[in-house]
């Protein structure tokens, strides 16, 4: 059991495993900008064949990851169409305008992840010399303001069907697409299967240090290794990072099942105790909670041993993770019930 606090703020707080230290240590290395580093240059083809795409390139996270993407989808001044969930608009700064230069057309997201298709449909403008051109559909999956839920594959079909009809191009933010993968049972490369562009990220539930990867067409991705450049993510020997990518690869997917079945648990827990969570939209690693007061109990839990995230006034986040154990799951229950007791 642990001594200290039980940290269920983020799947981004996970450590590198011991295989992943082995391996960054005899990593292969070479001058990434020149194209040379052979650990990289395996990574990227790993995981353009995990996504089914001609091509990948590695940045150091899934927030310069989004960026690329648009940038290299979309001009300054177009629009991009996204949830008011999405990760881009709620927690990346604001890039999306002030790097890219876009100008976010926000739609609500549905209480799965997804937007609703006659929306998406209206949201494209039509050609007025007034307009801004829409160029680009933006998804995420899992999506994890919403929960953690997963985007399923008719779903992404769907609406990327539209944005193609309407000669849009699509990209699904896939910071944990391999939670949705997991839990569906159908591969991220089919999840992904109509979108223009994926990103993903390997320093979240698959516990490398650093490190996401866009994926897409050979063509794409020779253009976004130059927005990479321009942003200042050109790195060199960074076969350091990738040779620890590569065993997140490896050996670090399956096991996600494990933080879904901890995450559920935890849901059940939280409900036994009085809180209205939704156990059955509990479908990856994230369990969000409506409470009266998220601040205070994010502070009250602190002071009672467990870490967690707010979304909201009235929404908290409790993330499952390796280095969270099933025993954990029971020892935070208990340390929430005591916080509640005090509380209530
Ligand atoms: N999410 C983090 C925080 O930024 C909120 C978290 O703790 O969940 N896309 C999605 C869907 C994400 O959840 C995140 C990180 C990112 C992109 C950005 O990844 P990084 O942190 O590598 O820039």
């Amino acid at each position: 059991m642990p001594e200290g606090p039980i940290d269920l703020r983020s799947d981004t707080v996970t450590q590198p495993t011991a295989e992943m230290r082995e391996a960054m240590a005899g990593a292969e290395v070479g001058d990434d900008v020149f194209g040379e580093d052979p650990t990289i240059l395996a990574l990227e083809r790993a995981a353009a064949q995990r996504m089914g795409k001609e091509a990948a390139l590695l940045v150091p996270s899934g927030t310069m990851a989004n960026l690329v993407a648009l940038m290299t989808h979309c001009q300054p001044g177009e629009e991009v169409i996204l949830g008011d969930q999405a990760h881009i608009i709620r927690a990346e700064g604001g890039a999306v305008s002030r790097i890219a230069g876009l100008l976010p057309a926000i739609l609500p997201n549905t209480s799965d992840g997804g937007l609703e298709p006659d929306r998406v449909r209206s949201a494209v403008r039509g050609a007025n010399i007034h307009h801004p051109k829409t160029t680009l559909l933006a998804l995420e999956n899992t999506q994890n303001f919403c929960g953690g839920a997963v985007l399923g594959e008719s779903t992404t079909n769907e609406l990327a069907a539209i944005a193609h009809e309407l000669g849009l191009s699509t990209h699904m933010d896939g910071a944990r697409i391999f939670n949705a993968e997991v839990a569906t049972g159908i591969s991220a490369a089919r999840l992904a299967a109509s979108m223009d562009s994926v990103t993903f990220c390997l320093s979240k539930g698959l516990s490398a240090p650093v490190g996401s990867l866009i994926c897409s067409d050979a063509d794409f991705i020779a253009r976004a290794r130059k927005n990479r450049k321009i942003l200042g993510g050109g790195m060199r020997q960074a076969g350091i990072i990738a040779a620890a990518g590569l065993v997140a690869l490896d050996t670090m997917v399956d096991r996600l099942a494990e933080d879904h079945t901890n995450a559920k648990r935890l849901a059940e827990g939280l409900v036994e105790l009085g809180l209205e969570v939704d156990v059955e939209r509990t479908e990856t690693n994230i369990v969000v909670a409506p409470v009266p007061d998220a601040l205070a109990l994010a502070a009250q839990l602190a002071d009672g041993g467990v870490l967690i995230t707010v979304l909201s006034d009235t929404l908290a986040r409790f993330v499952t993770h390796h280095g969270i154990e099933a025993a954990d799951i029971g020892e935070a229950l208990t340390r929430i019930a005591a916080v509640l007791k005090v509380a209530a």
